[in-house]
């Protein structure tokens, strides 16, 4: 075993071994996942400049060591400058393709962004059984800069290598095969490798164009429109078909345009934001609250109370995840209900050719009703999902203390009440902890994991490590009113109801938040939600915390006092026609509002774009620095993955923090105050956080840094 130890920074990245059968092996070796930095790619490049020389050679194995074979570019290394003399990753593709004895990749685990790149750079490739392979440049926000966008057409054809690279993902060693990527799968990839290093010649993929064939007319463009709707405003998608699109160049032009792609794509707002998330959702499953040791309970029984919409999309969860789950409810009426509607809801997925039969009805096997108490005994984790009631909860609480087994986590599913409360309502408060879901349960990614303050470590450790399990994300947080999401709504919902009164229209708000890359806004999302569920959340708020001082809209409680609940009842903030969910403005609704600024002496005016955004997000960024401040919120990053997951939130944006961290914090103080001058004057208090990072010309980044 030889290793190259790189001049610069003393590191050893390429290992190279001599197989008595004349094949070097060349193991790409930079832990955890072999990110190539640029000690690495220098000492690539060098490595098969002096195989290339050496006659005793008779055929070359690239493979990487542990679990992956390269997961592409050192992420941490992006915008930064590139060290003196490190060549570019095109320039080591090109020296393993432009090697004079056959290269085989032996892609044994993960081969990502460059690491594919590389993999499509050698002559052959063989994979590993659990070797996952793509390009999802995109996903940080750029675009394959080695030569990915020109090679994989090369092996798959256009459009295979399109779908790709547009979407990200990494395909199985199974569907690599399939797509002519690979080879073959061997359980011992190295090996398989080293036997074609020596029976075949050397083959240049940038030389063969048999898959390109003729391009129809419009290819390109009509592949961007058939991504519109889903990718719209991830620009990196967009720019990644054009660079696609460039194989119709010598091959040499068509890279050059690929690199000053990538290279422009790095320094952009949405490259920020998108390195921001992955980084971010990495670290939010290590929460500072959890010391590091802290083992998590096993979770291979779960119990769900009450099979509503919520119950019963939790239970999907689990069961989709291969978890037996025990559904809990009172009556026998309510639990057929509960299990026909979690029946439809997986009919409806194999209908749309999305799950097979035998897939539904494994998931549907592991799902057993129940109507006793009794039957959650030997659950691990129980989670209620029960009507939003202190007394109910209290009660629900004392029973599952009597009956399941030491150990056992108890969850409620509550978004409004205190989970203090609902914990002492037990003997084990340390076992207790929130998991709130967002709704519909089975779709939506977000867990909020409310700790509470006597949930112990290894409760709030199982929670956070079950999350994964069964697909979702789970962000940790404290316990507050809203919690972090809901209290973050509320300074949003509030301000776009005073908007409507000052002269805008619902429409008008509507389309700003869209623009700005929500899925939709406020009023659309009042009639998705029910106008009615959004006037009993109104009236339980004030019988838990009274009539504040301060002001609120009372548009909305009219709308509810009209009949007008939203989609399920074809009308709300706007018409619905049958069948259909695309939101009309109504004429009643616009006299209502424009009669309620009346009532109040309001004069109405026009409202620009600028302060419907700006009136929209700036309060929601000041809660979020509120709880911050509180620690109801650990770090920013928690909250931008709360927003991302569970309402929406353009994630090229990075989030409410990261996206106020572009903007400036100073910049939305100075809004702030500006708008508190010279509108309706008792509206919004500037956190004293923001106050403080503005001040000191920061970011909330580099304060959660600082801590
Ligand atoms: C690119 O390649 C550009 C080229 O086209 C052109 C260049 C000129 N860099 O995910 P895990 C860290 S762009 C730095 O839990 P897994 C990660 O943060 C790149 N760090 O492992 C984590 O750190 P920590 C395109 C990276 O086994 C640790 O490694 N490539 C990188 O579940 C373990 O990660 C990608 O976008 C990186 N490239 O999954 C692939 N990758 O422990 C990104 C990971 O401190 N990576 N880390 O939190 C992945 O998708 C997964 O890591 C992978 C392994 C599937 C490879």
């Amino acid at each position: 075993m030889i290793q190259t130890t790189d001049p610069e920074t003393e590191t050893v990245v390429v290992e190279t071994r001599d197989r008595p059968d004349g094949v070097r092996v060349v193991t790409l070796n930079n832990p955890p996942v072999n990110a190539i930095s640029s000690a690495m790619r220098r000492q690539l490049r060098d490595t098969m400049l002096e195989i290339d020389a050496d006659d005793s050679v008779k055929g070359v194995v690239l493979t990487g060591a542990g679990r992956a074979f390269i997961a592409g570019a050192d992420i941490r290394e992006f915008g930064k400058p590139n060290p003196p003399g490190a060549p570019s990753l095109t320039a080591g593709v090109h020296a393993v393709e432009d090697c004079n004895k056959t290269v085989v990749a032996a892609v044994n685990g993960a081969a990502a962004g460059g690491g594919l790149e590389v993999a499509l750079g050698c002559h052959y490739r063989v994979a590993g059984p659990k070797a996952r392979l793509g390009l999802p440049e995109v996903n940080l926000g750029t675009i394959p800069g080695a030569t990915g966008t020109q090679r994989l057409p090369r092996l798959t054809g256009l459009k295979s290598a399109l779908d790709m690279i547009v979407s990200g993902d990494l395909v199985s060693a199974a569907r690599a095969l399939e797509l002519g990527i690979i080879e073959a799968i061997e359980d011992d990839p190295v090996e398989a490798a080293a036997a074609i290093a020596l029976a075949r010649p050397p083959k240049k993929l940038r030389e063969d164009d048999s898959k390109i064939g003729e391009i129809p007319d419009g290819f390109f463009d009509d592949y961007k429109k058939g991504m519109a709707r889903r990718w719209r405003g991830f620009e990196a998608r967009f720019k990644a078909v054009d660079a696609v699109a460039k194989i119709v160049l010598p091959y040499d032009e068509a890279v050059e345009a690929e690199r000053a792609v990538f290279r422009e794509c790095q320094g952009t707002p949405e490259a920020r934001a998108m390195r921001h998330v992955f980084f971010s959702d990495r670290q939010a499953a290590r929460h500072p609250s959890i010391p590091k040791d802290t083992p998590a309970g096993t979770v291979e029984k779960a119990a769900v109370l009450g099979c509503g919409t919520m119950g019963g999309g939790i239970a999907m969860n689990f069961a989709n995840a291969g978890i037996p789950v025990t559904v809990l409810e009172t009556s026998e009426e309510a639990l057929e209900r509960g299990l026909g509607i979690i029946r439809d809801n997986y009919a409806g997925t194999v209908s749309r050719g999305r799950l097979s039969q035998e897939a539904m009805d494994r998931r549907m096997a592991l799902i057993t009703g129940a109507s006793d108490y009794a039957e959650l005994a030997d659950a691990d984790i129980v989670i209620e999902a029960v009507f939003e009631n202190m007394d109910i909860k209290k009660q629900v609480f004392g029973t599952l203390d009597s009956v399941c087994k030491d150990g056992a986590v108890l969850a409620t599913n509550t978004s409004t009440l205190d989970v203090d409360e609902i914990a002492d309502a037990t003997s084990r408060p340390e076992a207790v902890v929130g998991t709130h879901f967002f709704s519909p349960a089975n779709v939506m990614r977000l867990i909020e994991i409310v700790r509470g303050a006597k949930t112990s470590d290894e409760t709030a450790q199982t929670a956070m490590k079950m999350a994964p399990k069964i697909g979702k994300v789970g962000v940790m947080c404290g316990v507050c009113d809203g919690f972090v999401g809901n209290r973050m709504l509320y300074q949003y919902s509030r301000q776009a109801n005073f908007l409507i009164e000052e002269g805008a229209l619902p429409q008008d708000v509507d389309r700003v938040m869209f623009e700005f890359g929500l899925p939709m806004g406020p009023f659309a999302m009042g009639d998705l939600a029910g106008v009615d569920v959004g006037y009993l959340v109104r009236q339980e708020r004030i019988k838990k915390l009274g009539r504040t001082n301060k002001r609120e809209s009372t548009v909305a409680d009219k709308i509810y006092h009209l009949g007008r609940y939203g989609q399920k009842t074809r009308k709300g903030w706007y018409d619905y026609e049958p069948g259909s969910r695309t939101p009309k403005p109504n004429a009643e609704v616009t006299a209502l509002i424009e009669k309620a600024s009346a009532d109040l002496g309001i004069e109405r005016r026009d409202v620009s774009d600028d302060e419907i955004l700006e009136r929209c997000l700036y309060p929601l960024i000041n809660e979020g620095a509120k709880l911050l401040a509180e620690g109801i919120a650990a770090r920013p990053l928690d909250i931008d993955l709360i927003w991302i997951y569970g309402y929406g939130f353009p994630r090229y944006r990075g989030g409410p923090m990261h996206w106020a961290d572009e903007i400036g914090p100073a910049h939305v103080l100075e809004r702030l105050e500006h708008y508190a001058a010279t509108r309706d004057s008792d509206w919004l208090e500037p956190a004293t956080l923001l106050r403080e990072v503005a001040g000191q010309g920061t970011t909330f980044r580099e304060w959660a840094a600082a801590r």
